[in-house]
């Protein structure tokens, strides 16, 4: 029987071994259904457990001028998942880093930072070098971990109003997970980053959201949903909260999406449209819905960076590649490792 089953696969009648056990084991996940699943109570950040405010403030670095109330700001974002920290940038700032991504747009044959690029090269990443312009200033393109290679950026995506708030958020000493740079919406589906973007300590993890531009209401605005951090985790299968590629059952997009929109309907969670200007920064929670919404007006631009933080104790090294000394550098009080893999493309610009 063996043997037939094993003769069957060989002459692709049968889809490979691996890929057959996992439809059996879905089928039997999906008859015994999900299990109620969330992240490990203990290693959920204070402001996740219900410590009070002032006590997680106590032992922060506030800068004098922090131009918000750091504590009103605070109860806001535990029980929402997402905060609008208004005027945190000076718009010079913003525009001297805008400047360097398109000179790097614009003269792309020289750079090997690396990119998205829509329908190139299978969505694999890929150096700009190589990417036609086109593809690579149009829709559908990300630059990633642009910071990497650019002072400026680290110095904006460590910026202390911003540091300050994400440390409460998360604990104090706080390290880039990943950064990535959109010319327009990312037009992506609704989802979570937790499963994906995963560092050792799941709950530790959350994202900012830096304009270089007023957001237009036609340019694809950001949308998330306000309380959705709260809500019952999906249970990829086998892997639990955590999508993990070739070992998880459920479909990362399909099942995912549809668990979502479920869940969302059912907590009577309704989404909002992100229109907030040059200068400010959305902050949300590792476990906050949300998506870009589709481009109307094909012309507007939607500039931005975004930035995922996680705890030095969630991300002890580079997500890539650590290097053997594990080497990092200190912005601004945040912990940004050196990568690996792209060592010569260290602060080039
Ligand atoms: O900016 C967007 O449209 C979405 C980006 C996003 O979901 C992410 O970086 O996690
Ligand atoms: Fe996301």
């Amino acid at each position: 029987m063996i043997q037939r089953v094993k003769s069957l696969i060989k002459k692709q009648i049968l889809p490979p071994l691996k890929k057959s056990q996992r439809k059996v084991q879905r089928l039997a996940f999906l008859l015994r259904g999900p299990e109620k699943l969330d992240f490990e109570f203990e290693t959920l950040p204070k402001i996740d457990k219900g410590v009070a405010i002032a006590e997680i403030v106590k032992d922060l670095d506030i800068p004098a001028n922090l131009p918000y109330d750091l504590n009103e700001k605070l109860a806001f974002f535990q029980e929402h998942g997402y905060v609008v920290l208004e005027q945190i940038y000076e718009h010079k700032e913003l525009e001297q880093v805008w400047s360097e991504i398109d000179h790097v747009l614009e003269n792309n044959e020289n750079y090997e930072i690396e990119a998205i690029a829509h329908r190139f090269n299978e969505q694999k990443l890929t150096p700009v070098k190589d990417i036609p312009k086109k593809n690579l200033t149009g829709i559908g393109a990300r630059l990633n971990d642009y910071h990497d290679s650019s002072m400026k950026t680290k110095v904006l995506s460590t910026n202390p109003f911003l540091r300050v708030f994400l440390e409460a958020a998360l604990e104090k000493n706080i390290a880039i997970f990943q950064s990535l740079v959109f010319k327009y919406s990312s037009q992506q589906a609704i989802h979570q980053d937790f499963p994906w973007v995963t560092s050792q300590i799941p709950s530790h993890l959350a994202a900012a959201w830096i304009p270089f531009e007023d957001v237009h209401p036609d340019s694809g605005p950001l949308i998330y949903y306000p309380g959705s951090h709260r809500m019952p985790k999906f249970d990829f299968g086998n892997t639990g909260i955590l999508f993990k590629s070739g070992k998880s059952l459920m479909d990362p997009e399909k099942d995912f999406a549809q668990f979502l929109d479920k869940t969302l309907k059912e907590n009577k969670l309704n989404g909002e449209v992100l229109l907030i200007n040059k200068g400010d920064a959305l902050i949300w929670h590792g476990g906050l819905v949300h998506g870009g919404t589709p481009i109307k007006d094909l012309s507007k631009t939607r500039k931005s960076l975004v930035v995922h933080f996680s705890s030095i104790n969630g991300l002890k090294t580079h997500r890539y590649a650590p290097t053997p000394e594990n080497a990092y550098e200190t912005i601004n009080g945040v912990r940004i490792y050196d990568n690996g893999h792209l060592k010569h493309l260290k602060n080039i610009l």
